[in-house]
């Protein structure tokens, strides 16, 4: 594998950062998960527009146009040889003096990885997923706003240590407050009463780009979309629960916190969605 890092591919043990680098001794860089389908890649565009708000947010200043950034995913996935993969987009902030500062960074890094994608296993698509609520609460957006996708994942992290250490493969994480926020790396939707509702960003999520796609195939369907607070509670009672991510795209929650959900399988309103989810990713993207 060919790993694109600011202009160049190297092979991939030879692909290397400095041990200065603020994102290696602060978390200090943002980063992107793209999915590519038959050669499309998926909201290409609005991902890179997200990367470009997540560094705005850090005060990271970036040297490439949107369309240098665009190519250079194009042209890691064509030097790699891929028709349907995961591209994981990396900014760090570059190599500088120890100390916090981000100041004395001058040369920021972007690095392109084009790889194969790991999926649940296909038995968690068909049977949907049990999920548990752990202590871990979603960063305040007061201290680092879920919106920014930044290299400093630890909540996500530690959030994920815990669900796992219990026998889970993924977690429900609350906000400040208590109410839902998202999982460890995806957003989560509930079906009720046929409407499809999911809590706002504001309550402490990053924006999916997943999650703005299955709301509008949702509208595309005439399906109501109610975004509105929830609590773990709306999430036992609901008639259905699904998670959307790049890497997850759709995947029914079938349990949380030993609760089953609606019938305790893939609802039918999360099996149209995700129908109409699969057919839509080959169709539309930006040709590599
Ligand atoms: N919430 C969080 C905290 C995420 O990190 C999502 C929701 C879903 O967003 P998208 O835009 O994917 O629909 C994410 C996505 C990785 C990786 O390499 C992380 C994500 C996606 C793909 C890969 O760890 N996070």
């Amino acid at each position: 594998m060919k790993v694109y890092i600011n202009g160049k591919f190297y092979d991939e043990n030879e692909a290397c950062v400095s041990v200065f680098d603020h994102g290696l001794l602060y978390g200090d860089g943002i980063f992107e998960g793209i999915r590519l389908y038959k050669g499309n890649v998926f909201k290409l565009e609005s991902h890179i527009d997200r990367l470009f708000r997540s560094a705005h947010a850090i005060l990271l200043e970036l040297p490439w146009s949107k369309q240098e950034v665009i190519d250079a995913v194009c042209e890691s996935c064509r030097e790699n040889g891929l028709s349907d993969g995961y591209i994981r987009l990396v900014v760090t902030r570059g190599k500088g003096k120890l100390g916090l500062s981000p100041f004395s960074c001058h040369d920021p890094r972007l690095i392109i990885i084009a790889d194969q994608v790991q999926l649940y296993a296909q038995e968690l698509y068909d049977n949907g997923l049990k999920v548990i609520t752990v202590p871990t609460r979603r960063n305040s957006p007061a201290a680092l706003p879920p919106m920014v996708k930044s290299l400093n994942y630890l909540n996500n992290i530690m959030a994920k240590i815990e669900a796992q250490k219990l026998g889970y493969q993924e977690c429900l994480l609350l906000n400040q407050e208590g109410y839902v926020a998202e999982c460890s790396g995806d957003n989560v939707f509930i079906v009720s009463g046929g409407k499809l509702i999911t809590p706002p960003v504001s309550q402490g999520s990053l924006g999916g780009m997943t999650r703005e796609a299955v709301m509008d195939l949702a509208r595309e369907l005439g399906i109501e979309v109610i975004e509105k607070q929830l609590t773990r509670y709306d999430i036992w009672v609901a008639d259905e629960c699904f998670l959307t991510g790049t890497a997850a795209k759709i995947i029914s929650l079938v349990e949380l916190d030993f609760r089953s959900i609606g019938t305790g399988k893939p609802g039918p309103v999360t099996k149209r969605l995700l129908e109409a989810f699969n057919e839509m990713t080959t169709k539309v993207g930006v040709k590599i």
